[in-house]
């Protein structure tokens, strides 16, 4: 039997390039070596306010970009998290062994909780629901973005305290970040992560923008004021957009170094805009 693998995205925003770099371009992958089950998870959307109508429109877009991206529902099954009610059962069964000390800890939860005026219970438990997703389908490996390893850590610790607790019941999930992609930042403000929720017009590289749109937003991203690519001193800027480069491209360090050591930055951005 193929060992397991699941992850998820939320129905929220617009999908970006980080989203694809992160987590779809690895999924396409892994489809082959893995029974892979890719869920939409809708239940983690509604822990933010969500227009139930808009929501609805999202979900069939996320599973159309899904299939766009190249999964294959031929070989992987495509889930929508709140059409299976054990998601939410298991999330209960978890949370009743889950310290709340734990859940209080999640970076995630004190930056969206920094945003809101009231926190909703349902952004503290959302990590358990996480979770319940993974443990659910005894799932080996987990492909994500970098942002969700502190959540991958508390499903392991959540995972061994209920085998501890209960005996042995679920299979522990390994991580899986990409090698180069694992953390696209803003272009806007290459200090913070790529994000669906940042409402900057420049912040993010949509997978539904125009060419003529993704051309201009790489034109304007944020750089430092070097001249020109210098390997060994670059702003976070100018190594988002390699970044972007090298995780589009496949190239290595050295064909980096090669094609872009001293490139003017207007040039640097016009090759990535390609
Ligand atoms: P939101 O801002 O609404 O929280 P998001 O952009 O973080 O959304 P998610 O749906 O939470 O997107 O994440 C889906 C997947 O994409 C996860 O595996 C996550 O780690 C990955 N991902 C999200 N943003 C990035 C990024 N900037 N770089 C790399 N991977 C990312
Ligand atoms: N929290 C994740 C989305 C998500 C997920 C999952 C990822 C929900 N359930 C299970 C992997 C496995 C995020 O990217 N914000």
């Amino acid at each position: 039997m193929k060992p397991r693998v699941l992850s998820g995205i939320q129905p929220t925003g617009s999908l970006h390039i980080g989203n694809y770099l992160g987590a779809l371009k690895n999924w396409v992958r892994m489809q082959h070596d893995y029974e892979c089950v890719f869920c939409i998870v809708d239940l983690h959307a509604i822990t933010v306010h969500q227009e139930p109508a808009e929501l609805r429109r999202k979900i069939e877009q996320t599973a159309a970009i899904f299939l766009a991206a190249g999964i294959d529902p031929k070989i992987s099954s495509v889930v929508v998290q709140s059409t299976v009610p054990a998601h939410a059962e298991l999330a209960w069964l978890l949370t009743c062994a889950t310290p709340l000390g734990w859940l209080e800890r999640m970076t995630q939860f004190k930056d969206k909780a920094a945003k809101q005026e009231s926190i909703g219970d349902g952004l503290l438990q959302y990590p358990v629901l996480m979770a319940a997703d993974i443990l659910l389908y005894k799932a080996n490996a987990v492909p994500v973005g970098d942002d969700q390893s502190q959540h991958l850590e508390l499903t392991r610790d959540i995972a061994q305290r209920f085998n501890a607790l209960y005996g042995d019941t679920f299979v522990m999930p390994e991580t899986k970040l990409p090698t180069v992609g694992a953390r696209i930042m803003g272009l806007d403000d290459p200090s913070k992560k790529m994000s669906k929720s940042e409402t900057g017009s420049n912040h993010a590289i949509g997978l539904l923008d125009e060419p003529s749109v993704i051309r201009k937003k790489v034109m304007r991203a944020t750089t430092d004021s070097n001249p020109a690519v210098d390997f060994e001193s670059m702003g976070a800027g100018v190594v988002n957009l390699l970044t972007i480069h090298q995780a589009f491209t496949g190239w290595t360090d050295d064909q980096m170094k090669q094609h872009f050591t001293g490139m003017r930055y207007g040039d640097l951005k016009k090759t990535v805009a390609e």
